[in-house]
């Protein structure tokens, strides 16, 4: 069910994998993100990036992360890719945010999609 939370639920299951209350196959994790294996995976390398800090959606992570957390982030999704052997094919990033675009999950996440040729949009 897509997401319109205006509240940041500290209930939502990757504010729980943060806590370690369930478990992540996890890639990287570092002071400002924690990068780990998407469990239902939409290409054969689909890896999740995440904040450790609350925020709901890329749209609130933009306005309110301190500089050097958003340039944290940034560089550990290409790190992220790198390592997981994306540099030479190519990857996708991308967030959704909001309810028009699907978001299901209230915890602002950048998904890494890779290792097969890919469409327009999917
Ligand atoms: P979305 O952008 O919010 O729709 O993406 C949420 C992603 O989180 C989606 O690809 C799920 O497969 C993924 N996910 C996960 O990796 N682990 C979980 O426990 C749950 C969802 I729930």
């Amino acid at each position: 069910m897509p997401t319109s939370h205006t509240k940041y639920d500290p209930q939502n299951v990757f504010a729980k994998i943060l806590r370690k209350e369930i478990p992540c196959k996890a890639i990287y994790e570092n002071d400002f993100v924690l990068a780990f294996h998407d469990i239902a995976p939409q290409a054969p390398v689909h890896a999740l990036v995440i904040p450790k800090n609350p925020y709901i959606s890329y749209a609130e992570f933009a306005e309110r992360a301190a500089p050097e957390e958003i340039v944290a982030f940034t560089k550990a999704v290409a790190f992220v890719a790198k390592e997981l052997g994306l540099s030479e094919g190519g990857y996708r990033v991308i967030s959704n945010t909001g309810k028009d675009s699907g978001q299901e999950v209230p915890h602002f996440h950048m998904h890494i999609m890779g290792g097969r040729p890919m469409g327009f949009m999917g």
